[in-house]
């Protein structure tokens, strides 16, 4: 009982409970084992959530599917209309969301706000696209004759989100997913599953008062297993994947066998190259962000720092002392710009990585310890390290930023690249036939690559994602509501004869 940390207020606010139930397929439930959910800044227990069984995920499915015959033929401004009065039922509790976030993730206020605000940013997307959505007209070559190309709803989406990011990713993908005609399930991270309540309860009370059914917002709290069953269920039509690139793997074969689509956005392993002519404050606080964000837990975190030799000692000199300003602590104090790591595997991840680079000869330049207490505290760290060592081509989801030297653009290039994973780059440059060798074909071969901005830190216009292991899908803004989408191409005849495609002569 008193393992609790009570958050009555916040709670109240967003309908959360200390026992909650963490299903729903249109009615709130669920059969599946009880999970705590914890506070990673104090060790204390938030709230129990009940799970998803097989079961659950079968009826959830269902009745997902059941909905979206009713949805799809909802015109597509009517469905923009409802995603906007999401954004509006977001814009009035984002701080209470955002407080939420920080508590269950771990996460500084500031950005926790920061990913309401995507979601907020997403519907007004999803509003635009309700108006704009652009199909084709193709000319035939045929006579009397024309072809059209319609975006149709898909169906039933799964999107299955990680811990990081626990609510815009969901954001980014259902706002989408909706206004495109389909019905979502969701499956989150266990260890996030109160801000995935608190989300949907935030959706559902939109469909509730528009009259349509809840089970087009499906929710299925649970671990591993359940998003297994989403993902290999003939009657998910596309699954969206964000996570580790082992799971995505996984998760990409299971949905591929039964030919259903996958959008994969899994690790990065994120470089930022600064030359000898870079603004080294910009570059220095950039990177300080872009490293030390969200406790180093973003895909797009930069893990690689490549500095061209004429200001290696001095950008090294100015990025530790930042390094050293770094405010320590509770996520949501004010002040604070360092949150702890997320779980206490993490916490293992870090240690081990650390030790590994000991011995693989790193020198560590800032940082290298867990902090004692009882939150989740490592600190943030840099380590001089060979870029080619067998450590460095991997993704350890920690605070952890690997420095090394380098002559001139084309081997930072070249060691920019050599990684399996292709989420995000960044140059720091004012020369511009250096930015634009980086952004060519010639260049980094991330599905984002910056200058003079660094690794993480997108915005939701853009389409978002990467190359290589990272998985290839596209989340967001651009043309990425394609993917919700099935394409219907029809040729049409309007005269009285029959010509065939090719000039074929068919005579009878
Ligand atoms: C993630 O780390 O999973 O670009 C997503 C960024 C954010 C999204 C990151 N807008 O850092």
């Amino acid at each position: 009982e008193d393992e609790f940390e009570l958050h009555k207020e916040l709670f109240d606010e967003l309908g959360i409970k200390k026992e909650n139930s963490g299903v729903c397929n249109g009615e709130w439930g669920g059969s599946g084992p009880v999970i705590y959910s914890m506070n990673p800044s104090t060790g204390k227990i938030l709230a129990s959530i009940t799970t998803a069984s097989k079961a659950d995920v079968d009826s959830a499915i269902d009745a997902a599917r059941k909905a979206q015959h009713l949805w799809r033929s909802v015109p597509t401004p009517v469905r923009g209309h409802i995603v906007r009065e999401i954004g509006e039922a977001l814009r009035e509790k984002k701080l209470a969301l955002a407080k939420l976030i920080s508590l269950e993730v771990g996460k500084i206020l500031a950005e926790a706000e920061g990913e309401v605000q995507e979601f907020i940013d997403m519907t007004d997307i999803a509003l635009g696209l309700s108006r704009s959505m652009p199909g084709q007209v193709l000319p035939s070559e045929r006579s009397k004759h024309l072809i059209l190309e319609q975006w149709h709803p898909l169906g039933c989406v799964g999107v299955i989100t990680a811990f990081n990011f626990p609510h815009a990713v969901y954001g980014w993908n259902s706002s989408l997913a909706f206004v495109c005609g389909n019905s979502v399930v969701w499956k989150p991270a266990l260890s996030t599953s109160l801000v995935a309540l608190a989300t949907t309860k935030i959706v559902h009370s939109v469909l509730e008062r528009n009259n349509y059914p809840t089970s087009l917002a499906a929710l299925l709290c649970g671990a591993g297993e359940v998003g297994e069953a989403v993902s290999k269920d003939r009657r998910v039509d596309l699954v969206s994947f964000t996570g580790s690139t082992a799971i995505g793997r996984k998760v990409g074969v299971w949905a591929q066998e039964r030919f259903g689509r996958v959008l994969l956005e899994l690790g990065g392993n994120n470089a930022c190259i600064v030359m000898d002519d870079a603004n080294i404050e910009l570059a220095v606080r950039g990177i300080l962000f872009s490293a030390v964000g969200t406790s180093g837990q973003r895909c797009t975190t930069t893990r690689r720092l490549f500095v061209q030799q004429g200001v290696y000692d001095i950008f090294m000199e100015h990025l530790t002392h930042a390094y050293k300003q770094v405010r320590i602590g509770n996520p949501l104090d004010k002040g604070t710009i360092y949150g702890p790591l997320h779980n206490h595997s993490a916490v293992s991840r870090f240690q081990k990585t650390m030790e590994e680079i000991k011995r693989a000869g790193g020198a560590i330049l800032h940082g290298g310890k867990v902090v004692d207490g009882p939150g989740l505290f490592v600190q943030p760290t840099i380590v001089r390290m060979d870029p080619t060592a067998e450590i460095v081509q991997r993704e350890t989801f920690a605070p952890i930023l690997y420095a090394a030297k380098f002559k001139d653009l084309s081997e930072a290039i070249q060691l920019n690249n050599a990684v399996p994973q292709g989420l995000s780059s960044s140059i720091f440059t004012s020369d511009v036939r250096a930015l634009f060798e980086f952004i060519g074909p010639n260049g980094s071969d991330c599905g984002i690559v910056n200058v003079n901005v660094p690794t993480s830190g997108a915005e939701v216009g853009a389409a978002f994602g990467g190359e290589k292991e990272t998985g290839g899908g596209r989340e967001a803004g651009s043309d990425a509501w394609k993917q919700y989408c099935r394409r219907s191409t029809t040729t049409i005849n309007f005269g009285d004869d029959l010509p065939l495609a090719q000039g074929i002569a068919f005579h009878h």
